[in-house]
């Protein structure tokens, strides 16, 4: 959590008339900062009582700010990039959350959130000690995911929602222009093929950067070449068109409108999202040692039968859909496959609790 505040700092607020008349005190006031993807108080810790929070969405996509604790759950409206807007609440003394609650929370999973602490004005005065606890309390989570049902193999081609992901790429500043040329021939296509194999892993969530992955996949490809892939650590940095995307995530809504990652996949929900790096192997000899891989078990985005992409929003279908990608490392030649990648699902997966 950034604990770097510079640029922010606290409006004099003119007391009008007498200075100390109990009870007519204006509101102590917290700026909050949103950007991608963290929530920037002016202070950790302020004195119970009326509380005027004064908001500006400093990012590139719009956010809002909730605040929640202690009986009271309270949001502001969506606020626009470069719009600010107040909110102006009750608070007893306590620890609250504070966080964007914007796309099911999938914001506040990428780090879109913050603590206050409320103190009791009498009790602490002057105390603005902050506790560095970790929102995830260091709690692990983990899941085994099997892949299962139809496996296909995914060919480059049209993005067939251009329309809808059209005015969603407009916010994607720099990474608009790369992300433009896969809405004509990119990975998210109709254009499919059936293929074969076996994929399971494990993964664990322990934070950003020791979350941990182990699996293995084998396919076969159209033009009957054989692939082994060994999943060997997660990767934490970022990735382009995924910014601050690294390690395993649990539970994420994202993609399409969204605004969550490319839009030139539908919005979907998922039990499991990482990206790893990999051994690839083809036909028994190796590859590269530096595959990246992103993998994902989301909502169904494909219809049964010719399996093309059946929905914008896919969020609300059932999670069976098991994505594998695989990339050439950083500064390798493309793979030999259409469009120089490697995207095979399987269509009806299952997930459960590895036994730890
Ligand atoms: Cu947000």
């Amino acid at each position: 959590m950034s604990k770097h505040w510079i640029h922010w700092s606290l409006p004099i607020l003119a007391v009008l008339g007498t200075a100390s008349r109990p009870g007519v005190e204006p509101p102590a006031q917290v700026s909050v900062r949103l950007s991608e993807w963290k929530v920037e108080l002016s202070q950790q810790a302020i004195a119970a009582g009326t509380v005027r929070f004064a908001i500006t969405n400093a990012g590139s996509i719009p956010h809002a700010f909730e605040v929640e604790g202690h009986g009271i759950e309270k949001e502001t409206r969506t606020i626009q990039p470069g719009a600010s807007d107040t909110l102006t609440l009750t608070l007893k003394p306590g620890t609250y959350e504070v966080y964007c609650p914007v796309g099911e929370d999938s914001h506040k999973k990428l780090g879109m959130e913050s603590h206050l602490r409320v103190v009791d004005a009498n009790a602490e005065r002057g105390s603005t000690g902050y506790g560095a606890t970790s929102p995830s309390g260091g709690r692990v989570k983990s899941i085994r995911v099997m892949g299962g049902g139809p496996v296909i193999q995914i060919l480059p081609g049209p993005f067939p929602f251009p329309d809808s992901a059209a005015p969603i790429l407009q916010q994607f500043g720099d990474e608009r222009e790369g992300l433009e040329s896969q809405v004509k021939n990119g990975p998210y296509s109709n254009n499919v093929t059936p293929s074969s194999g076996s994929f399971t892993f494990t993964a664990w969530d322990k934070g950003a950067t020791r979350d941990s992955v182990d699996g293995l996949a084998e396919f076969t490809t159209q033009d009957g070449a054989r692939w082994r892939l060994v999943l060997d650590r997660v990767q934490t940095k970022d990735v382009a068109h995924h910014p601050r995307f690294g390690g395993v995530i649990l539970g994420l809504y994202y993609h399409g409108n969204t605004g969550v990652h490319t839009p030139l996949v539908p919005t979907i929900n998922s039990a499991v999202a990482l990206w790893a790096f990999g051994h690839l192997y083809k036909n028994d000899a190796l590859v590269t040692d530096n595959a990246m891989v992103h993998v994902m078990l989301l909502s169904r985005t494909r219809r049964d039968g010719d399996f093309a992409l059946a929905c914008w929003d896919c969020s609300r279908n059932k999670i069976e859909e098991l994505q594998l990608q695989i990339l050439p490392g950083q500064g390798e030649p493309k793979f030999d496959s259409p469009g120089g990648f490697l995207f095979v699902n399987w269509e009806k997966s299952s997930s459960s609790k590895p036994a730890s």
